[in-house]
């Protein structure tokens, strides 16, 4: 057999990542993510367009850029969550208070079919189909994708949210 490294596997899945950035050169820590996801391998099948969005769990920081990207990827789910938080720490990310201002945020939404939970990762992401900050930039990329869980497509989805928080194009 091939040899292959820790965590991955022999055919690619597709995965959708979520990213935010709320401090400094947001557009600029968007770009970088992105770039420091392909040097790590990953393929860039599809980004969505900028959205600044209105904070949300805890409004009293700057306003978001969200975007979502559509990504091809041999590593398994815990290999991906390890590339998106080494993408996070190349950034300058700090976590000095959870739900608060971030340079960056590299999140992992969907994984093919994948349902999963255990103490380091959740997937899909238990909260994105609620966030319009994270549902609106997946749905235009990903709209027919299926949430394994809840049995809706993207598209649904984004119909009956009723998060009220401001979510705008930028591009
Ligand atoms: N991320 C959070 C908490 N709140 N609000 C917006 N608008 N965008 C985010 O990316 C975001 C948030 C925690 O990850
Ligand atoms: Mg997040
Ligand atoms: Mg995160």
């Amino acid at each position: 057999m091939r040899h292959r490294g820790a965590g991955t596997r022999e055919t690619a899945s597709q995965a959708v990542l979520g990213l935010g950035s709320n401090i400094g050169d947001r557009r600029s820590r968007l770009e970088r993510a992105i770039e420091g996801l392909a040097a790590a391998g990953l393929e860039i099948l599809q980004t969505s367009s900028l959205y600044l969005t209105e904070p949300v769990d805890y409004p009293d920081q700057p306003w978001f850029l969200n975007q979502a990207l559509l990504v091809g990827t041999r590593l398994s789910p815990h290999a991906l969550l390890a590339c998106c938080l080494e993408v996070e720490e190349a950034l300058g990310r700090q976590r000095r208070l959870p739900k608060g201002p971030r340079t960056i945020d590299v999140d992992i939404l969907l994984y093919a079919d994948c349902i999963l939970s255990d103490p380091k990762l959740t997937i899909p992401h238990p909260r994105f189909h609620l966030r319009r900050f994270a549902l609106t930039p997946a749905a235009e990329i990903a709209a027919g994708w299926t949430h394994p869980s809840l049995g809706l497509s993207l598209a649904a989805l984004l119909d009956c949210c009723r998060d009220p928080a401001q979510v705008v194009r930028v591009e």
